[in-house]
């Protein structure tokens, strides 16, 4: 078997391919990965020691060579994470990740009805479905909630989504679709709330809460969703949608609480600052058809991840400077240098 992992280099796909390694030894793992700014080769450096793993350097959105390597590897399987992922850059500048999700998709399930696969997964986010009011704790997303965005990227997301439905519908592609809540873990990069905390506290930099810190998100840890996306792939029904989530819930606040006592800072150190613009208030999977359909279930509670995460950014100080030097000093300034 022949798994071709686009964004591999990133975040939840660099734990992916690690996972495959390790449980899947017999496959061959293939890494396509463009390498933008949120990616760090470095985390690929154990992954390349291994003789069934294949790294290319390819964009998604590149029609000729995306197709290249599909003639020469002939993936059997396609589980595409490559993505534009944050949400504050999609409101500075939109147009990337209308190409990058939208077109770089297409681009991929083009090659996949052309050189034939068994499955295309689409890992996609519980910000489809837009957001629940913080007043109704018994409101849950579930596959059917319709689609409802509020972010350019949430809105690139859904239109991939929707084309990968069309792709099954119109093409018999093989398509599966998995939506997940906020992931947490190793290889994080420090734009998203938890490692942008853990690495600020750290440094006795101010934590910027975006508004009053109400704002609630479901935490999964990054290992389960890996684990949630393998059942998908060899338990998943083609042409069906997966929520994956597990019952974590907490407002952002308290997440940044926990991070500064588990560092033993100061509260002292939090800084309310200008709300992010459309902030969607609550997201709150409802994992019950993963659950009962491929008998996946989270094994990692948030008191336990959290713990485990911040231990892991402690350990690899190396890799957080690697990606906090450069072009992010001038990100962080432009995002967070006059925001009050
Ligand atoms: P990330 O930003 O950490 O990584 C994205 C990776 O994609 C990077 O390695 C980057 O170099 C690569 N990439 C970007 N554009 C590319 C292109 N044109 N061609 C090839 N590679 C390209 O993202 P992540 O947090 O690991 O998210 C992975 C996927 O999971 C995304 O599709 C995201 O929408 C989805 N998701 C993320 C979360 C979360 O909490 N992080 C939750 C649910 C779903
Ligand atoms: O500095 C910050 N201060 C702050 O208060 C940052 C970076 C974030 N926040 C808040 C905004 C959100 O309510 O924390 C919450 C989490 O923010 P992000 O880490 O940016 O994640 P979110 O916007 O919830 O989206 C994430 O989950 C779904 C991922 O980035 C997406 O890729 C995924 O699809």
């Amino acid at each position: 078997m022949t798994i071709l992992v686009t964004g591999g280099a990133g975040f939840i796909g660099s734990n992916f391919v690690y996972m495959l390694l390790e449980e899947r030894p017999d496959s061959k793992t293939i890494c396509v990965d463009e390498l933008t700014y949120a990616a760090n080769i470095h985390t690929l450096n154990d992954a390349m020691s291994y003789d069934n793993f294949v790294f290319y350097k390819e964009d998604i959105r590149n029609r000729e060579g995306i197709n290249e390597i599909f003639g020469k590897e002939h993936p059997d399987v396609v589980v595409n994470f490559a993505a534009e992922s944050h949400v504050d850059r999609s409101i500075e500048n939109p147009a990337i990740f209308l190409e990058t999700n939208i077109i770089g998709t297409a681009v991929l399930m083009d090659a996949c009805r052309k050189y034939g696969i068994e499955r295309f997964h689409q890992v996609s986010t519980d910000e489809v479905y837009g957001d629940l009011p913080l007043d109704r704790p018994d409101l849950f997303f579930r596959e059917d909630t319709p689609i409802h965005t509020s972010s350019p990227y949430s809105t690139s997301k859904a239109s991939a989504d929707l084309l990968a439905v069309a792709y099954h519908r119109t093409y018999g592609l093989p398509v599966t679709i998995s939506r997940c809540s906020n992931n947490y873990g190793p290889f994080q990069f420090p734009e998203k709330l938890i490692p942008l905390m853990i690495n600020n506290a750290i440094n006795d930099k101010p934590l910027p809460v975006y508004g009053e810190g109400m704002n609630v998100r479901d935490w999964l840890y990054v290992k389960d969703h890996c684990y949630g996306i393998l059942a998908v792939l060899e338990k998943g029904k083609a042409g069906e949608v997966y929520n994956l989530g597990g019952h974590n819930e907490k407002a952002n606040i308290e997440v940044v609480r926990i991070i500064l006592s588990e560092l033993g800072k100061p509260e002292t150190l939090i800084t309310y600052v200008t709300d992010r613009k459309g902030h969607d208030q609550r997201y709150a999977i409802d994992p019950s058809k993963a659950m009962t359909e491929l008998g996946w279930a989270p094994t990692t509670m948030f008191r336990d991840g959290i713990k485990l995460t911040i231990q892991w950014y402690k350990d690899h100080m190396d890799w957080m400077q690697e990606c906090t030097s450069g072009d992010y000093l001038k990100y962080y300034e432009k995002m967070y240098g006059n925001r009050q």
